[in-house]
């Protein structure tokens, strides 16, 4: 099992401005209010998908940002919404905000929004009421949710290479995939794990190329069996032997040997055998080591004659990987399917507060107002119209916080903050 990371930046898009605008009709000097409502600000949507395998694509796209929703206009005409972003993540993925899982997304087609576009705001033609007939205020869009999202992803490897140390296993990884391994020409260069994406076809596998094997790993020779859990679970194992090898077929046995010790169900997985370093041999020497590789493995295992070095006898290794992967992913997923349908996406909706709170600031000579709506209220208020504030303190009325601004000894001219907006003046002045 191995762990891919990445942070990305998402930003969800800030909610249209509400407009102030006046009919105007002939014969009539005013009309009534007729400012529409901004749109709403654009979502970001993470979905999953089976075709991806890694969150290596994230580390060059850091910033994932929606639409802004369009401001609202006259004739009462609404501003469009933002058009949400939808990214794709792989099945597996972890969404992570401030250590906090607020989505995961085990099957593919899964949605999350993980961010929330900011509502849009309302235009004056919300505001007109029997004693305030010209409504000169609307209210501002709200911003989108904006954080740093953790990604993370448990990635299983669909192919195990195992060899013998000098096998060619790293050489292979580093020439079919993206990783870049140390490779040397002695025995356990490799000390941990690599990981690397084939692109094959239409598709993709992910390989795993672990430390090499000798006789005894099971009892801890040479660095041991334990980097075998990495393989554990993966669709099938690739053999990797070097055609330099004076005993092909026992290299082959011992390896086995092995891994039906480490672990019996492993030594059933699936099998493919490739003969490395092939391209400075003659036909004849390659069909003598095949011959003596056949006598030993399992009937109807491939065995393929390969060299990295020469890119030759590649593609078709990893085709043929590649459907028994398919092949077997497909068998697993009819098993899991109950289970994958069965997992919740936890995304916290959003659920305000009613309660608020006052506090008095000696120096700077504010009363401070805190509380998720009445702050939701203020963020959108715009401090330029006296008509919105005016508002905001008719809803400060009816939520009872200005008695508690005059019990804690506000006056008409003292400056009242709510949350990080902007500070006027508890009356108007
Ligand atoms: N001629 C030839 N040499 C190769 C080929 N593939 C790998 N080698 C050489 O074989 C040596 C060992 O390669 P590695 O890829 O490090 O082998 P490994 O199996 O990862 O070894 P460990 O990490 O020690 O288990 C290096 O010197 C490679 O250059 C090949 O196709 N042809
Ligand atoms: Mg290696």
């Amino acid at each position: 099992m191995f762990v891919d990371t990445a942070k990305v930046t998402v930003q969800a898009g800030k909610g249209g401005d509400g407009a102030v605008s006046f009919r105007h009709e002939i014969y009539v000097d005013k009309g009534g209010p007729d400012g529409g409502d901004g749109g709403k600000g654009g979502d970001v949507i993470f979905y999953a998908d089976g075709g991806l395998n890694t969150l290596v694509d994230f580390r060059y796209k850091p910033e994932l940002k929606a639409q802004d929703g369009v401001a609202g206009s006259k004739r009462k005409k609404a501003g469009r919404m933002g058009e949400s972003l939808r990214v794709k993540v792989p099945v597996g993925t972890l969404v992570k905000r401030q250590g906090e899982i607020i989505a995961d997304l085990t099957w593919s087609g899964q949605e999350a929004v993980v961010a929330r576009g900011g509502d849009g705001g309302f235009g004056n033609a919300h505001f007109k009421s029997s004693t305030r007939q010209t409504p000169r205020m609307a209210e501002l869009g709200e911003l989108g949710d904006a954080f740093e999202a953790e990604l993370e992803l448990k990635l299983l490897a669909d192919v195990g290479l195992v060899g013998f140390p000098n096998a060619g296993k790293s050489t292979f990884l580093s020439v079919v995939t993206n990783a870049r391994p140390e490779i040397a020409n002695y025995a356990f260069t490799t000390l941990s794990p690599n990981l690397g994406v084939a692109d094959i076809d239409d598709g993709s596998i992910l390989i795993a190329d672990i430390p090499g094997l000798i006789e005894g790993a099971s009892e801890g020779k040479g660095l041991g069996d334990a980097f075998l859990r990495h393989v554990e679970r993966t669709a099938v194992l690739l053999h990797l032997i070097d055609c330099y090898s004076e005993d092909v077929a026992a290299s082959y046995t011992t390896i086995r040997s092995e891994l039906a010790k480490y672990s019996p169900e492993l030594a059933t997985r699936p099998e493919v055998v490739a003969l490395t370093k092939c391209e400075g041999f003659d036909d004849e020497m390659i069909a003598m080591q095949t011959d003596a590789l056949r006598s030993v493995v399992a009937k109807g295992t491939p065995i393929y004659t390969i060299s990295a070095v020469a890119h030759s006898g590649i593609t078709d290794l990893l085709r043929e990987l590649r459907r028994i992967v398919v092949q077997s992913r497909a068998k697993e997923d009819e098993g899991e399917i109950l289970e994958e349908y069965s997992s919740t996406i936890t995304l916290s909706s959003e659920q305000l507060s009613e309660h608020w709170e006052v506090t008095y600031d000696e120096q700077q000579k504010v009363y401070h107002v805190a509380g998720d709506k009445i702050e939701k209220f203020a963020r959108r208020t715009n401090y330029d119209q006296f008509e919105s504030v005016n508002r905001l303190r008719d809803i400060m009325r009816r939520m009872g916080i200005a008695h508690e601004l005059s019990r804690s000894g506000a006056v008409g001219e003292s400056m009242v903050q709510i949350g990080d907006s902007q500070a006027f003046s508890f009356v108007e002045q």
